[in-house]
This record gives structure tokens, sequence and C-alpha cells, in this order.
């Protein structure tokens, strides 16, 4: 059993695939260990991406991931981090395969529905962010 950290992103909170995105979770045989709606201030999303600062892409995804409510969610099963991201599909949704959710409903490559955490090492960073003390 491996946990992994997934975002529905806002683009899908706001329209409304929350409940096909978590459908699909549970159809792969994820178990939902924790999940948390929120929406982030800029700063935090500043920090959850602090990896990418300095690419031309940053500032407006930090604006993007901070315009709305997002439903962070820890999955559970076998092989979670890949799963996951096999499930998702790739960052640029018109590179993905046709069942991945990011290729049924991503808007852009910035506006991708959904994340995931892309090693078991970043998994446990990201779920302390969002679940652990003082998140
Ligand atoms: P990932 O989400 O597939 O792991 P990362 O390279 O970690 O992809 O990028 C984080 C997020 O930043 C992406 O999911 C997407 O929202 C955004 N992003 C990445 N590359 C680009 C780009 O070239 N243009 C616009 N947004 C991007
Ligand atoms: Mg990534």
């Amino acid at each position: 059993m491996e946990q992994t950290l997934a975002i529905i992103k806002p683009d899908a909170v706001q329209r409304q695939l929350v409940g096909v995105i978590i459908s699909e979770i549970e159809m792969n045989r994820f178990a939902i260990g924790a999940i948390r709606v929120l929406r982030l201030s800029a700063d935090q999303a500043a920090r959850f991406y602090r990896e990418h600062q300095g690419k031309p892409f940053y500032e407006s995804l930090v604006a993007y991931m901070s315009s709305g409510q997002l439903f962070s969610l820890v999955l559970e099963r076998d092989q979670a981090v890949d799963e996951w991201r096999r499930l998702m599909g790739p960052t640029d949704p018109a590179k993905a395969g046709p069942l991945t959710l990011r290729r049924r409903f991503a808007i852009d490559m910035q506006r991708n529905s959904v994340h995931g955490a892309d090693s078991p090492a970043t998994a446990a960073r990201e779920i302390d962010f969002f679940f652990g003390e003082g998140a």
C-alpha cells in the first residue's frame, strides 16, 4: 500500500467535475485516505510550486492555483504514485491518451484539472503540506 497526493485543481472544481473525477479515482481502486477543500493564498501556492520558481509559467501558475477552491486528497493503493500519474496523463493534455483525466477534462497545459506527486518522497512532502501539523 502506497500513498500519493492528488489535487482537483480550480478549473475542474469551477466546472463541477469533482464528482466525475472522484468516481474515476474509486473505479481505479484508490482509497481516499483524506480530503480537504480549500483555497490557497498566493503565498501558499508559491510555496507548493517552489521547484518551478523562475520558469516562464510560474507567476501565472501561482495566480491560477490560488484563483479558487481546490480539493486535495490522499490516495492509497499499490503503486499509488505511478498509477495516479498514469490515470492523469502527461502535463500537456494534447499529448495525453484518450482515457486519461487530463485528455478528457483539461482546458490547456496550465489548467490541466489535476495534480499528482511525482515520487513517494514528493508525496510525503505534499501530504504534509496539506494535512500535516500547521497545514
Ligand atoms: P505535472 O503537474 O504534470 O507534474 P509540472 O512540470 O510539475 O507538471 O508542472 C506543474 C504544473 O505547472 C502543471 O501541472 C501545469 O499546471 C503547469 N505547467 C507546467 N508546464 C507548463 C507550461 O509550459 N505552460 C503552462 N503551465 C505549465
Ligand atoms: Mg509536477
